[in-house]
């Protein structure tokens, strides 16, 4: 899989050099490219937005530049995601799906957000007909300062999914999503008690089949805290 982000800060980006992500790409298993759209400026002053038409607060960015940096990503099955706060919810069924892919660009936005006719121009019949699409995704309901957290968000969810990103693939399986989300009951390791919390006897029994059930009830009845 080929993944490129661009972006006014490219150095948000520097954690896909970390961690699972950082062997991933070593292991070819993935590929990071990152693109500083004030690179595609030719003014003076490399900008990279303007005031928003119907006035209001904040600033707008350019489609131009974005034209510019996007136009040589969109190839054939290219999936163009644009970080938006308004986009659709991502979530682990989105991870898997676009973990098939072969090819992801993200656009991270700031300031007001990118011109609306990046989308429109990349969501025609042109791009269309070699089956690029355009998707807007938020990772939440909160405003970020911009798109970057969000791609790292989504870039770490998708390619653990990779074959071989994940040293035990097993874990996936125990993070298979059930009616009550995610096999969330609590973890514990050594010591068997540390200061004066014992672990759950039922842990250490070795009966797999009770302690399953156990694991099954806690995490149903967990998340209740209600913050
Ligand atoms: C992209 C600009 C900032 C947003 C004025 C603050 C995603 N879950 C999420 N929350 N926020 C974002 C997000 C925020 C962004 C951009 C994504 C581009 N901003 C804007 C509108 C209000 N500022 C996000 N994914």
């Amino acid at each position: 899989m080929r993944i490129d982000v661009v972006t006014i800060f490219p150095d948000y980006l520097a954690p896909l050099e970390l961690s699972l992500l950082g062997k991933a790409r070593d292991a070819g298993i993935v590929d990071f490219h990152i693109h500083d759209l004030r690179s595609f400026t030719s003014n003076n002053h490399h900008a990279v937005d303007d005031t928003p038409y119907g006035g209001g607060a904040g600033m707008v960015m350019l489609p131009e530049i974005w034209g510019l940096a996007l136009d040589p990503l969109m190839v054939e099955d290219t999936e163009l995601i644009i970080l938006t706060p308004a986009g659709e919810r991502f979530d682990q069924r989105m991870a898997q799906r676009l973990s098939g892919s072969s090819h992801l660009v993200f656009a991270c936005g700031r300031y007001e957000g990118i011109d609306d006719r990046v989308r429109q121009h990349y969501s025609t019949d042109r791009y269309s007909a070699r089956k690029i699409t355009v998707h807007e995704v938020s990772i939440g309901d909160y405003v970020l300062g911009g798109g970057e957290v969000a791609s790292l968000v989504m870039i770490e969810a998708i390619t653990r999914l990779l074959p071989g990103v994940l040293g035990n693939p097993d874990s996936l399986c125990e993070e298979s999503h059930n009616e009550s989300g995610y096999l969330e009951y609590p973890n514990f390791t050594k010591p068997a008690i540390w200061r004066d919390i014992a672990v759950p006897e039922i842990l250490l029994s070795g009966n797999h089949a009770e302690i399953a059930k156990w694991r099954a009830n806690m995490a149903k009845n967990r998340g209740n805290d209600n913050l």
